[in-house]
C-alpha cells in the first residue's frame, strides 16, 4: 500500500526525491521555554517548504527537528495535513529501538497523529520488539521503514559489524545484509541505506530483490550524490539541508529531482 502510493507519487513528479523537513528551532542556552513567535516561524517555514517543493518530491520525512518543538498532538498534524494535501505522503523518522510494548505505544502514537509511516531500528529483533511495530502499523494500513545501513561514517561500527552466518561452517556477514534479509522476511515497506554508500547499496539490492524500495539519504550535506546512489539500486533519496537551507527551495528540490529521475 504504501509502496504503492510512494511510486504512484513519483511517477506523476518525475521525482524519486523524498524531502526531509529538518528545520531546527532556535532555543534560548540554559532552557527557557520556547517563545510562541519562534514555534510560529517553524511551523510556517515549514509549510513554506511543503508547498514551495511539493511539485518535486515524492514524499516528505519529518524528524524530531519538527516534532519536538512543533508537538505531535499540536502543531504536527496540521503540517501533516498539508502534505496530504498535496497527494503524498508523511514518514516520521523516529528510528524506533525499544521494547515491543513501548514500540507498539511509540507506533501508535506516530500513526494516529496522521503519519503514513514509522522508520524503525531492526537492531531490537522481533519477538517483542519489532513484531509490534508491524502490527500496530498493519492494523492501521501503514508502513514500516527499517534502517539497514546509515549514512554516517560511525555506521561502520554497528551495521558494518560482522555476524555469524552459519556457525557450523564459521561463516561470517555484515550486519547489514542480515538485516536486509530481516526486512525481506518481515515483509517491510522500505529500508535505509546511506547515499555515501553506492557498494552497500548495490549488494543489499542483490539481496533484497526488487520488492522492497531502498531509501537513500545523505546526499549533498552528507557528500553522497543522488545520481550515483540510484544507478547502484536506490528507489528515493532523501535530502534535508541540501533543499531546506538552500536560498530558493524549490528550485533546489527541481534540480535535484531532475537527477533522480
Ligand atoms: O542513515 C541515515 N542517515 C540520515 O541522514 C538515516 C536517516 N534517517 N538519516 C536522516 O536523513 C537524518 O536524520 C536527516 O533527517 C536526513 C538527512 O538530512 P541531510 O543530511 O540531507 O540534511
Amino acid at each position: 500500500m504504501l509502496k504503492r502510493k510512494l511510486s504512484a507519487a513519483s511517477y506523476v513528479r518525475k521525482s524519486r526525491l523524498i524531502l526531509a523537513l529538518d528545520l531546527a528551532a532556535t532555543i534560548p542556552m540554559g532552557g527557557g521555554s520556547l517563545a510562541a513567535s519562534e514555534r510560529d516561524r517553524l511551523e510556517r517555514e515549514a509549510r513554506q517548504i511543503i508547498s514551495a517543493t511539493a511539485d518535486h518530491v515524492a514524499a516528505f520525512k519529518f524528524n524530531r527537528h519538527l516534532v519536538l518543538p512543533l508537538g505531535l498532538y499540536d502543531r504536527v498534524p496540521s503540517l501533516i495535513d498539508a502534505v496530504h494535501d498535496q497527494g503524498l505522503i508523511a514518514i516520521m523518522d523516529c528510528k524506533i529501538n525499544d521494547i515491543g510494548n513501548t514500540n507498539a505505544v511509540i507506533t501508535r502514537y506516530y500513526l494516529d497523529a496522521g503519519f503514513d509511516a514509522v522508520i524503525a531500528n531492526p537492531i531490537v529483533g522481533w519477538t517483542e520488539g519489532l513484531d509490534r511495530v508491524f502490527k500496530t502499523a498493519r492494523e492501521r494500513k501503514k508502513g514500516v521503514i527499517l534502517l539497514c545501513y546509515m549514512s554516517h561514517p560511525g555506521a561502520e561500527d554497528g551495521f558494518g559489524l560482522q555476524v555469524v552466518e552459519d556457525a557450523k561452517k564459521k561463516r561470517f556477514e555484515p550486519l547489514y545484509l542480515k538485516f536486509a534479509r530481516m526486512a525481506r522476511l518481515w515483509d517491510a515497506d522500505g529500508v535505509i541505506v546511506g547515499a555515501t554508500q553506492p557498494a552497500k547499496i548495490r549488494e543489499v539490492r542483490e539481496v533484497l530483490g526488487e520488492e522492497i524500495p531502498i531509501l537513500s539519504p545523505g546526499v549533498g550535506a552528507q557528500g553522497g550524490d543522488a545520481r550515483t546512489a540510484i544507478d547502484a539500486g536506490a528507489d528515493y533519496v532523501i535530502v534535508g539541508r541540501a533543499i531546506v537551507e538552500a536560498e530558493d527551495p524549490r528550485a533546489a528540490a527541481q534540480q535535484l529531482a531532475s537527477q533522480t529521475w
